[in-house]
């Protein structure tokens, strides 16, 4: 099962439910806090910004 990682307000995070939707890819999604996110996203995909998403191993950074 596919994570995506997103601030639920966010309009990149809304684009990538966009496309996971029309791909019709399952996934769930976890809701992170700003700032606090960077531990996470750092260390999994060297990047600072949301939505990441967690496909098996592995984790992709950015909306498109
Ligand atoms: N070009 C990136 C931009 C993503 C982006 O700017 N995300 C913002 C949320 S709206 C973010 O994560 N900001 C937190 C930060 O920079 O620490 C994309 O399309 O995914």
């Amino acid at each position: 099962m596919r994570t995506l990682y997103q601030f639920p307000l966010s309009h990149y995070c809304e684009k990538a439910r966009w496309m996971l939707d029309f791909k019709e890819l399952e996934y769930n999604a976890v809701n992170l806090m700003p700032g606090v996110h960077r531990i996470l996203t750092r260390c999994k995909t060297s990047k600072n910004t949301m939505p990441m998403l967690r496909d098996g191993d592995i984790w992709i950074s950015h909306s498109t």
